[in-house]
């Protein structure tokens, strides 16, 4: 029997070997074709979305007035697993995702269980502009004037039934067009599709925010386009990105990176400087652009909004 295991990687940890035979092998299998043609090439194809823009966005009072990250820096520094293990990758190969026409499925506990294309969604729900810090659990952090709507908004549209306690959220599974999906190429990493997961409340709570646009742009490929998730109080892994599926469930989803390493990365995922993970102190963080790092806050800051959400819970296990 060939048991095949999976390589020990980890949110942060990818040996700059293991890039290098990422690198190699997209050139090998003809996906990048020639070096030289790449990068013209998938500008032609990302100018297609890039010159639409949202106009009269509402502003949101749940805005942050910190200093924003640039959008250079937003848009090129990115975790999109589907697209290569490094930071670098997305940005250039995420271009040939096709965003459109895309549907998203919400369905599961309610009694309205609906599939709805992207640009009826973007029709029916009012977007706002939402500045938003963005913290990694690899200790870097962002702020970024999102797009979107509250993810309740939604919900409430399919009615959610007494048994709905969780809520599951998908990636789109495609490996002709996700290249980090395909096993044989990099072998496994995380079990595809990326899955992730959110308790009711935190999903209803009006901070978490269905996202489809940043600088009130079209959200870029690879920051999760057409639609994603972002959390503010929690690690940039809860922040799913390119979403077809959100299912209401009973039970706790198995978020992807806990299924990966679960004594490193749980299900709940709150921001807390206090509790370290296993390799390393979370104490700290660094913005984007800046040089020297600074304190990281309890719930990335959004504690005064979400903490009592987590009331009489350890908040060791909240990791
Ligand atoms: N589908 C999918 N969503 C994902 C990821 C991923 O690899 N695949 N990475 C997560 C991680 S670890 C982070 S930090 C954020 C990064 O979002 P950004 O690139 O827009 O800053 O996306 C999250 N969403
Ligand atoms: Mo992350």
């Amino acid at each position: 029997m060939l048991i095949r295991r999976k390589p020990d990687l980890t949110e942060n940890e990818v040996t700059p070997e293991a890039l290098y035979r990422q690198r190699r092998r997209f050139i090998q299998s003809g996906f990048a074709l020639a070096a030289g043609t790449l990068v013209p090439g998938l500008h032609a194809a990302a100018a297609t979305l890039d010159g639409e823009q949202f106009t009269d966005l509402g502003a949101s009072r749940f805005s942050t007035d910190e200093e924003l990250t640039p959008f250079d820096s937003i848009a090129s520094y990115n975790n999109f697993y589907e697209f290569g293990l490094d930071k670098d990758s997305p940005k250039e190969l995420a271009q040939q995702m096709q965003t459109r026409p895309w549907e998203i499925a919400i369905e599961g506990e309610c009694r309205n269980p609906m599939t709805i294309g992207i640009e009826d969604l973007l029709a029916d729900f009012d977007m706002e502009e939402r500045i938003y810090r963005l913290r990694c659990v690899e200790a870097w952090s962002m702020v970024v004037p999102w797009v979107g709507f509250p993810l309740s908004a939604l919900l409430d549209k399919v009615e959610p039934t007494m048994n709905a306690r969780y809520v599951e959220f998908r990636t789109l599974h495609d490996p002709d067009q996700m290249p980090g999906q395909r096993r044989g190429l990099f072998g496994y990493v995380l079990d595809w599709p990326y899955v992730e997961g959110l308790r009711m409340d935190e999903a209803m709570n009006p901070l978490t925010l269905l996202s489809t646009g940043l600088y009130g742009k079209v959200l870029p490929n690879q920051n999760g386009a057409p639609i994603r998730l972002v959390v503010p109080w929690k690690y940039g892994f809860k922040s799913i990105k390119s979403i077809v599926s959100i299912r209401l469930v009973e039970k706790q989803p198995l978020n992807s990176w806990q299924q990966q390493a679960p004594n490193e990365y749980g299900f709940y995922a709150n921001v807390n400087p206090e509790v370290d993970h296993p390799r390393w102190s979370q104490a700290k963080e660094r913005r984007v652009g800046e040089i020297l790092r600074r304190d990281t806050l309890p719930f990335n800051g959004y504690a005064e909004q979400v903490a009592s959400l987590y009331n009489g819970m350890d908040p060791k296990n909240l990791y």
